[in-house]
């Protein structure tokens, strides 16, 4: 397969090929591509070198693929130009999860909605895709009719900037800012912008990307999310309603038995789910299982998943490896 990673040098993009290394994706050819000031630059790949090129570059060398992670404008605008070639794009900005046209894929939820036509897929946000992924099991089984969730997001998902405002924080060092406030010893409830309905479009991400995940508008959900001062990942407090009665025992092996779940639930000896152990993992760690006394028919639980990993490069990768499996990536054609 010939690979392009657009977005090659930032921390998805960079976490795209350690994650291809990491799980053998048949790369046959890799193409990473960065704007116009990082064109030239050497980047390494499975003991190789590489040179980062330009969207133009990259698109007459017609890959099949396309992990895009470049932000919602250069989306826009340069995941057609690669659908045009025949290059499948799965792209990790905001800009086509909403699109009608356009497929929002978690695989462990519902990658049976992909075709051969899909030359656009859209990769969920990553707070969404670590709590759908548990919210799959549980609503095929007992039908969920409310998701009330509160996130503890890492500053890995604002990027680099925030990363280095928090280290430098650390280090009582001045430096540029990615957050109007401190970060460290701090927690802003405030992600991403805030919309004329009070919630943030992080929220809104959570309540719409989920119902279109699911197939299901009838869930309701509501969300806050909340910037942390952590790294390894972000972290999820879900109340979630059911429309059938549960057994939590039931539940937790549901969950265990579940793709790309680890169930870390023994609190009698201090066993739960944490960031420092979700970091560079797969898989979403889910925990705190219990139910909830003040309302029948309801579970708490607790979700965490590293958001540059599932959250992002993994989630993407795992939707090629579909492709590929299914033999839905198809060469690219002339242009
Ligand atoms: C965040 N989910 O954590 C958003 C985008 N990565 O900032």
């Amino acid at each position: 397969m010939k690979v392009a990673v657009v977005g090659a040098t930032g921390l998805v993009g960079t976490k795209m090929l350690q994650v291809l290394a990491e799980r053998n994706f048949p790369v046959t050819e890799l193409i990473p591509v960065a704007s116009e000031k990082s064109i030239g630059k050497e980047i390494t790949y499975k003991g190789k070198q590489y040179k980062v090129v330009s969207v133009a570059d990259a698109i007459s060398m017609k890959p099949d693929v396309a992990l895009f992670s470049a932000g919602g404008s250069a989306s826009l605008e340069q995941a057609p130009l690669f659908a045009a070639a025949g290059t499948t794009v799965i792209d990790n900005s905001s800009a086509w999860r909403m699109d009608p046209t356009k497929k929002l894929v978690v695989p462990e939820v519902n990658a049976d909605v992909l075709t051969a036509e899909d030359k656009i897929i859209a990769n969920p946000n990553c707070s969404t895709i670590q709590m759908v992924v548990a919210l799959k099991p549980l609503h095929d089984k007992y039908k969920i009719k409310r998701v009330v969730v509160s996130t503890y997001q890492s500053v890995t998902g604002t990027g680099v900037k925030a990363v280095d405002q928090l280290m430098n924080e650390r280090k009582g060092i001045d430096g540029p800012k990615a957050y109007p406030y401190t970060i460290d010893l701090n927690v802003l409830p405030h992600i991403d912008v805030f919309t004329e309905n009070g919630y943030t479009k992080e929220e809104m991400k959570m309540v719409k990307e989920t119902n279109k995940i699911m197939g299901d508008d009838s869930i309701k959900v509501t969300a806050t999310t909340v910037r942390i001062p952590v790294m390894g990942g972000h972290s999820e407090s879900v109340n979630i309603e059911f429309l059938h009665e549960f057994d939590l025992a039931e539940v937790r092996s549901l969950l265990e038995n579940s793709p790309g779940i680890i169930v870390v639930d023994d609190v009698a000896n201090l066993k739960y789910p944490m960031p420092l152990d979700a970091h560079d993992k797969d898989e979403v760690f889910i925990g705190r299982l219990r139910r909830d006394e003040s309302q029948e028919k309801t579970l708490n639980c607790w979700i965490v998943a590293d958001n540059l990993r599932k959250g992002a490069a993994t989630n993407a990768i795992q939707i090629a490896e579909y492709l590929v499996e299914k033999h839905l990536i198809g060469q690219a054609v002339e242009a």
